[in-house]
């Protein structure tokens, strides 16, 4: 990561907000859904709902797979799974099964819970009650229309839609909570608020197109030799900003002085990626992380 580039933090004043209410709420919960996006299954992980979905059972949601890399999505599936915890991978666009997969793993990891009221002697236990959070935009509200049915809640393509919480009966046996995306107040780790913000979970005006698209262009140089070389028709080209120029020459994004405007082209880079055109590509690699103990 060089070391030049513009510090990135986003912690407006509603995120500050959902947090307290969303750790208010926590004691009725019988279940965490947390959304990640599968093209950066680590960096996408809220390291203050770690802490908050301690002792719950947990879904792991990984959404937009239909542009993430699917060799990873199935590792990064598996490494991420434990008794405690479900972990699915969801292309949330197309819908196909998302319901019904969400039902049965809440279903299952609410079994002992849902059975101890029975024993109680509860006739018709209440509907299980489930939060649904993550980082901003990573499909949250889109899911949770998902099992409803209906497009009841907003959702857009940008960060920060949801500004609060809201309480939807998606199934009879099962409530959930959606909440609005937060991130945390300071990143640590600049390179993991890279991959936030090449992903779209970031404020763009809050974003420097260029300091993103070197770590993209980096990021894929180690891990899809040749991508960018097609993609751009350019050859044997390793500097980021080299790349940068060869793109602005083959989508003839030019100032009027006939220079390449990086500006521009960098900005087109990460929309290129983020809508899948420079192919499926996930960001972080599983085999590459040593740790994943919680
Ligand atoms: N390609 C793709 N797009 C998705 C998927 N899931 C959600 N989206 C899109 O991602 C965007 C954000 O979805 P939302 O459901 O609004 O995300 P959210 O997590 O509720 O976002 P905030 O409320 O801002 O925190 C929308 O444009 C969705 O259509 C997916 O699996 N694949
Ligand atoms: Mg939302």
């Amino acid at each position: 990561m060089a070391e030049n580039m513009k510090n990135i933090n986003w912690y407006p004043g509603h995120m500050e907000k959902a947090r307290r209410q969303m750790q208010e709420n926590l004691k009725v919960m019988d279940l965490i859904i947390e959304v990640r996006d599968a093209r950066i299954p680590l960096a996408s992980e809220n390291p203050f709902l770690a802490e908050m979905a301690a002792g719950k059972p947990r879904i792991i949601i990984l959404s937009k797979t239909d542009l993430a890399d699917p060799e990873q999505t199935a590792r990064w599936e598996e490494a991420l799974r434990t008794e405690q915890r479900e972990v699915l991978s969801l292309d949330l666009r197309q819908g196909k099964d998302v319901r019904k997969k969400i039902i049965a793993a809440s279903r299952q990891l609410t079994a002992a819970k849902y059975e101890k009221m029975k024993a109680r002697g509860i006739r018709n236990p209440r509907a299980m009650r489930a939060m649904a959070c993550g980082i901003p935009n990573s499909g949250k509200s889109t899911l949770i229309n998902r099992v409803f049915g209906r497009a009841s809640l907003k959702t857009e393509d940008h960060p920060g839609v949801t500004r609060s919480l809201s309480w939807i009966h998606a199934d009879p046996a099962l409530d959930i909570l959606d909440t609005p995306g937060v991130l945390w107040p300071r990143f640590d780790d600049q390179h993991a608020a890279a991959l936030l913000g090449i992903t779209g979970a970031i404020n763009d005006q809050l974003l420097d197109f260029k300091d993103l698209s070197c770590v993209l262009i980096t990021t894929m140089q180690k891990y899809y030799p040749g991508l960018l070389e097609k993609a751009y028709e350019y050859q044997d080209l390793e500097d980021p900003y080299d790349v940068l120029r060869a793109a602005a020459a083959c989508r003839r994004i030019l100032k009027e002085n006939n220079e390449a405007d990086l500006d521009r082209t960098a900005s087109a880079m990460i929309h290129e990626f983020r809508r899948g055109k420079l192919g499926r590509i996930t960001l972080e690699h599983e085999e590459d992380v040593e740790d994943l103990s919680e």
